[in-house]
């Protein structure tokens, strides 16, 4: 039957999801959402039919109307929220990050395995867009040899109130640390955070942008520029370079125009406009596997091992210097398939 999803944070990702539940996405509908703020759960509520409004994550998974929970609250709440889900053996879609640091992560990882099965899918989402899913397909092929740099570029227009430094790396390069394991099928070993003097239009205190770098356990060097000040939109952008060419995506040249003695195109303004359509396939796979009793997706493994090299990367921000990355060993239940 139709799956019965409460969806935990009416923020603009939550937000953003129940409207793709009930208008984009077949097979599921939300019955119940959950904020901190009442008000904000109640307003999300009134435009959905026999949605419930509540404040506290077990309380509606307590309900007989839920029967999967979707969390896209702040990082620090998810791992309350994903005991709740375990505790009654609900399958979950978890926002990016799992947690905001490898003990967390590594507590749910244990939760999950002492569960015996996956439960969680993570919202990496970027793993569902149309360009990532074609390179990843092209370096799978080999035809470019092995991968020996990727260069990113991550953007956005300007940070929201109460933004930190820290926050570039644990909300913005986290998506970098995943496209990063995989695209090449690789760990991340370490990290080095450096920092430019920050743009003027940076809020006070904030050290934006930021150059990040990765090495992995193939071998491989990964460049990360975070610039979540740009002043122009929302860019999201990756070069591979391999033995034998290189490979790129994020150029945004969906449609270009030619008027008045000028040409160009132009950028998004956010994340959700950008990866709307990745967005939409992750909900959509998930409400499928989840159907069919099953979890496929970003695992809890990849969400504490980028957990993992996010703590590193937070201690490389602050004290300089590469910091290593240190991983528990991977547990059969996250074998690579
Ligand atoms: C936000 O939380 C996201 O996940 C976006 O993808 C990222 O671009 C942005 O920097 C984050 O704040």
């Amino acid at each position: 039957g139709t799956l019965k999803v409460a969806v935990v944070g009416t923020g603009k990702m939550g937000a953003d999801h129940v409207r793709r539940i009930q208008e984009v996405i077949s097979g599921a509908r939300v019955t119940a959402v959950v904020d901190v703020d009442a008000e904000r759960a109640k307003a999300v509520a009134a435009r959905v039919d026999g949605c419930t409004a509540h404040t506290d994550p077990a309380e509606a998974m307590a309900s007989a109307d839920v029967d999967a929970v979707l969390i896209a609250s702040p990082g620090p709440a998810h791992e309350a929220a994903l005991l709740a889900a375990f505790a009654r053996d609900l399958p979950v879609l978890c926002e990016k990050p799992l947690t905001p640091d490898a003990a967390s992560a590594l507590r749910v990882l244990q939760a999950e395995l002492s569960l015996g099965r996956r439960r969680v899918q993570v919202g990496f989402m970027r793993r569902y867009d149309t360009e990532y899913v074609k390179l990843k397909s092209l370096l799978d092929t080999g035809q470019l040899g092995r991968p020996l740099l990727l260069h990113n570029r991550h953007r956005n227009l300007a940070s929201p109130p109460g933004w930190t430094s820290e926050m570039l790396i644990n909300d913005s390069v986290v998506h970098e640390m995943d496209v990063t394991r995989w695209l090449l099928g690789q760990e991340i070993t370490g990290i080095t955070v450096l920092r430019p003097t920050p743009s003027a239009n940076a809020p006070d205190a904030v050290q934006d942008p930021q150059f990040v770098l990765f090495e992995t356990d193939g071998g491989a060097i990964v460049d990360t520029e975070i610039f979540v000040n740009c002043g122009f939109g929302y860019q999201v952008q990756a070069e591979v370079v391999c033995e034998r060419g290189t490979a790129r995506i994020g150029d945004g040249h969906a449609m270009v125009t030619t008027m008045a003695g000028r040409w160009g195109g132009t950028v998004a303004q956010d994340f959700v406009e950008r990866f709307a359509d990745a967005y939409d396939r992750e909900v959509q796979a998930w409400v499928d596997a989840t159907r069919r009793g099953e979890v496929g997706g970003p695992s809890v493994w990849d969400g504490y091992a980028v957990a993992a090299v996010c703590e590193a990367g937070v201690r490389s921000l602050r004290e300089g210097g590469r910091v290593a990355v240190e991983l528990v060993e991977r547990p059969a239940l996250y074998a690579v398939s």
